[in-house]
């Protein structure tokens, strides 16, 4: 079986490189040099269309993920990668507020849209300015069940570990 998950959520909160750290296939990337000087002073370069990487989790499962662009500008990008997608990651840098504002109106947009199990990641969770996951699940105003996990993008077992808690639900949800 394939399935199809996405990983979204603001820009800077580290899509890219979460699907980097996992993926066993090179990551088929659209990063351009970042346009404005408010973005420049965060980072050189953005997605500017999708990511893309591969994990085989065993002979009868393989997941592809798809890497969303985090800037709102490209949103009619989400529409088209969220095709057939059946998980859901939100990923949020833990130390911008203005990241977890732009998270909610992401899982807003998901949710609405596609209406499958989503976990919020509440990455970069190595910094000593991270917020914990529960407090990031307050101010998101999320419903108990929603679970909010804590996340380093650049640690691999970090990272398997936010895909199997998402894998678990969407087992659920597809059984
Ligand atoms: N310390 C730390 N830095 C991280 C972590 N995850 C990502 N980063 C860094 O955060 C920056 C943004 O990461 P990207 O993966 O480009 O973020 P993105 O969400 O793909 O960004 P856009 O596609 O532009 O929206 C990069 O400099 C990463 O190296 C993390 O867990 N900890
Ligand atoms: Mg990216």
């Amino acid at each position: 079986m394939n399935l199809k998950i996405i990983v979204t959520g603001p820009f800077a909160a580290g899509k890219t490189q979460f699907i980097k750290t996992i993926s066993e296939i090179d990551v088929v990337e659209t990063e351009k040099v970042v346009s404005s000087s408010n973005e420049k002073a965060v980072k050189d370069h953005t997605t500017v269309a999708m990511d893309f990487g591969r994990i085989t989790i065993d002979e009868n499962l393989v997941l592809y993920l798809f890497g969303t662009p985090g800037q709102s500008r490209f949103d009619f990008m989400w529409d088209i990668l969220s095709e057939g997608a059946l998980g859901v990651v939100v990923l949020v840098d833990s130390t911008s507020g203005e990241s977890i504002k732009e998270a909610r109106k992401i899982i807003d947009f998901f949710y609405t849209k596609l209406n499958v199990p989503y976990i919020v990641a509440a990455n970069k969770q190595d910094l000593p300015k991270a917020w914990p996951p529960e407090f990031i699940k307050t101010s998101l105003d999320l419903d108990d069940s929603v679970k909010v996990v804590p996340c380093v993008a650049t640690d691999k077992e970090s990272v398997k570990k936010v895909i199997l808690e998402l894998l678990e639900l969407v087992i659920k949800y597809i059984s």
